[in-house]
C-alpha cells in the first residue's frame, strides 16, 4: 500500500494482453500499478492512457535477464515500493510443433520466460511481502498445464510447473496472510497466438474464428476479483474457458 492508501499492483507483462487489461482493471478500482514489458513505447502508451507516473510506473524489463529483475523489483521508487499484489503475467508459447520438429532455442525462450522469469520476480517480491505480513501472489497458469494437446509440449510443461508452484509457495506460506493463486485461462484471444505462431497474423486469427474466445477484459475480471476478495479468502485455482471450449477429448486414430 502506498502512503496514500492506494494498494500497488506489480503486473509483469503489461505491454498487450492479459497485462494490459489487468492495469486497466486495477486502476480503475483506485489502484496505483507497476507495468513491466520489453517495449517501452507501449508502456509509455498505456502509463499516459491510465493517469500518468504518479499512478503507473513503468520498467522496461526482460523477464529473462535474472540481474535486471532483482535490479529493478528490488528497488522499486519509495511510492510504489509496498506492492500489495504481484501478476506474475509475462509469458508466450511459440510453435505448435511436434516435439521431434522443435527448435531448442524456443523451448530455451519459453522455460526463460515462463518459468525463470516467474521464479525471478517471486524470489524478489516474497521477502517484503512476509516481512509486511500481506500480499498475494498471482499466477499466469493455463489449461495447458492441466491438460494435453498436440504440439503443447513444453509450454504445457511450462504451465504444468507455474501450477505447482503456485501450490508450492502457498504450502510454504501456510500460516501467513500471504494468498496465492493460480488464474489457468484457456482459448483467449491477444497477441499471444501472433507470437506463438511466429507473426503469422492470419493463422492466429483463424484459430479464433467463429469460436467466441475469451478477452483479455474476461481474464482481468477474474484477477481483480481474486484480488479483491476479503482478505480470509484465498481462491487457489482459477480455471476459466470459453463455452467453446471443452477438455472432453480423448481419440483413437489408426497407426501410421
Ligand atoms: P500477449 O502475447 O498478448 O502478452 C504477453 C505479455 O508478456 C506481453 O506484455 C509481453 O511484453 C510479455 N512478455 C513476453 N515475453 C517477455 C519477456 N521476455 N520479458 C518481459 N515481458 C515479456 O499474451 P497474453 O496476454 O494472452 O498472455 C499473458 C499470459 O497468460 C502468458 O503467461 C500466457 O502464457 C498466459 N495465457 C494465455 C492464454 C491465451 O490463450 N492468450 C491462455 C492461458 C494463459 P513484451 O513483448 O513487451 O516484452
Ligand atoms: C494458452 C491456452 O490452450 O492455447 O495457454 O494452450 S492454450
Amino acid at each position: 500500500m502506498s502512503d496514500n492508501g492506494a494498494k500497488i499492483a506489480l503486473i509483469t507483462g503489461g505491454t498487450a494482453g492479459f497485462g494490459a487489461a489487468t492495469a486497466r482493471r486495477f486502476v480503475r478500482e483506485g489502484w496505483k500499478v507497476v507495468i513491466t514489458g520489453r517495449r517501452e513505447q507501449r508502456l509509455g502508451q498505456l502509463q499516459d492512457e491510465l493517469g500518468g507516473a504518479d499512478v503507473v510506473h513503468a520498467i522496461t524489463l526482460d523477464m529473462r535477464d535474472r540481474a535486471a529483475v532483482e535490479q529493478a523489483l528490488g528497488d522499486l521508487p519509495p511510492a510504489f515500493r509496498d506492492v500489495d499484489v504481484l501478476v506474475n503475467n509475462a509469458g508466450l508459447a511459440l510453435g505448435i510443433e511436434p516435439a521431434w520438429g522443435c527448435d531448442m532455442d524456443e523451448w530455451e525462450t519459453m522455460v526463460d520466460t515462463n518459468i525463470k522469469g516467474v521464479l525471478y520476480a517471486t524470489r524478489t517480491l516474497l521477502p517484503a511481502m512476509v516481512e509486511r505480513n500481506r500480499g498475494h501472489i498471482i499466477n499466469l497458469g493455463s489449461v495447458a498445464g492441466n491438460y494435453a494437446y498436440p504440439g503443447g509440449n513444453v509450454y504445457m510443461g511450462t504451465k504444468a510447473f507455474v501450477k505447482q508452484f503456485s501450490l508450492g509457495l502457498r504450502a510454504d506460506l501456510y500460516g501467513k496472510p500471504i494468498r496465492v493463486t493460480n488464474v489457468e485461462p484457456g482459448l483467449s484471444e491477444s497477441e499471444f497466438s501472433v507470437v506463438r505462431y511466429r507473426g503469422d497474423q492470419e493463422k492466429a486469427d483463424s484459430l479464433y474464428e467463429g469460436k467466441s474466445p475469451l478477452t483479455p477484459d474476461d481474464i482481468a475480471e477474474c484477477i481483480y476479483w481474486a484480488a479483491s476478495l476479503p482478505p480470509h479468502v484465498n481462491i487457489n485455482r482459477i480455471e476459466v474457458m470459453p463455452v467453446t471450449q471443452s477438455f472432453a477429448g480423448l481419440h483413437a486414430k489408426p497407426t501410421e
